[in-house]
């Protein structure tokens, strides 16, 4: 089974590589990632060397390249996870946003179509369903409602999923995830932002009065559901995944500063974020009834065992919070 998973080097792509490396040998992986600053090869260690596992370094808008290697590999099968995948840099600039997750899909789309492959998985996020006020869920029948670059892209991505299933006949399936934390995730998003700066004793910046909700699900239970939907989801169905965990952020900012000894006076409440949703929370009846998933990790659990990750592997982060991200750090933060 001739598998191409694109983004693999970023967060959720590389944990969902090395996890499906290791449970089974019966697939071969190429992993297709343009290497932005959000994807590391070192993320890729407990893969690497593998004979099922093959790392190509490119972009998914290169037609000529995608296209090479579909008939190289006899692809028959597509994971897409590359995304620029981070609300603030959408708001700082756009264009990538809409270049990578809309045109990149499409490429690969009609590269799944000249070559007639069996499944293509889409990895899209519940931010597709806009916002949620105090009460009720996302459901699958939620209307796409967009607010930020980075969601109307991955919106556009989805509808044109759809309609290359509904036009061509393509066998597709999109998961919609909720926010996902644990190993590996870039220090931009903020469960590994508060920890680090927690370490380094800097003022945690906390959007607007702090109160809006995310649900939150650990990458490996969000990594088994998009595995089982590769394998079992019905064609042309989208899944939604999440574990019922809702936490406004600044429980998750004192949850942090509790577990590492800290003080709530670094805590500081900075200008919101433009266009913020205020609460996000997933309605995952469908891939439970249907295809038998359920969340194995406890959040506090999970929580812990996450931080200690971050503690334990310092030169991992060390490596990429020098350059590139110091640059983002003061766009982003300078001025709130
Ligand atoms: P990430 O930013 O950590 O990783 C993205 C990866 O894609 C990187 O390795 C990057 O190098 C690669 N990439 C970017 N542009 C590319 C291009 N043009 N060609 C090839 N590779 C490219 O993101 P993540 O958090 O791992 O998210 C992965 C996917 O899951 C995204 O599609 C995102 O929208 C979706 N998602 C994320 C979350 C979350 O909480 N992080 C939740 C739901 C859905
Ligand atoms: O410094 C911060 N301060 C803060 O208050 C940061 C980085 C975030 N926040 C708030 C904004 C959000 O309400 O925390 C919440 C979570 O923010 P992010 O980690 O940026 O995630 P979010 O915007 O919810 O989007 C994430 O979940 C859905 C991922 O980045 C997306 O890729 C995914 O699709």
């Amino acid at each position: 089974m001739n598998i191409l998973v694109t983004g693999g080097a970023g967060f959720i792509g590389s944990n969902f590589i090395n996890y499906i490396l290791s449970e089974r040998d019966d697939v071969f992986i190429v992993n297709l990632d343009k290497l932005t600053y959000a994807g590391n090869l070192e993320n890729l260690k407990p893969s690497e060397g593998k004979k099922n596992y093959q790392f190509v370094r490119g972009d998914i808008t290169n037609n000529e390249l995608v296209d090479y290697l579909f008939k190289k590999y006899s692809i028959k099968y597509v994971i897409n996870f590359a995304a620029e995948s981070h609300v603030d840099r959408s708001i700082l600039g756009s264009e990538i946003f809409y270049r990578t997750n809309v045109i990149g899909t499409n490429v690969l789309l009609e590269a799944s179509r000249r070559y007639n492959i069996e499944k293509f998985l889409q990895v899209s996020t519940d931010e597709v369903y806009g916002s949620l006020g105090a009460t009720g869920l996302f459901t699958e029948q939620t209307p796409i409602t967009t607010n930020s670059p980075y969601s109307s892209s991955k919106a556009a991505a989805d509808l044109m999923v759809q309609a290359f299933h509904h036009t061509y006949g393509l066998p597709v399936v999109i998961t919609r995830c909720s926010n996902n934390y644990g190993p590996l995730q870039f220090p931009e998003k903020l469960i590994p932002l508060m920890i680090l700066n927690c370490l380094k004793d800097k003022k945690l910046p906390v959007y607007g009065d702090g109160m809006n909700v995310r649900d939150w699900i650990y990458v490996i239970d969000h990594n088994k559901a998009v595995n089982l939907v590769f394998e079992k989801g019905r064609i042309g169905e989208v899944y939604n995944i999440g574990a019922s965990r809702e936490m406004a952020n600044i429980q998750i900012v004192k949850l942090i500063l509790n577990k590492l000894g800290k003080t709530e006076e670094l805590i500081e409440y900075v200008k919101d974020r433009p266009g913020h949703d205020r609460r996000y929370a997933i309605d995952s009846t469908k891939i439970q009834t249907e295809l038998g998933w359920k969340p194995s990790f406890e959040f506090e659990q999970a929580m812990e065992y996450t931080i200690d990750w971050y503690l334990a592997n310092k030169t991992w982060w060390e490596r990429i919070i020098s350059g590139e991200y110091q640059k983002y750090y003061e766009v982003q933060y300078g001025n709130r």
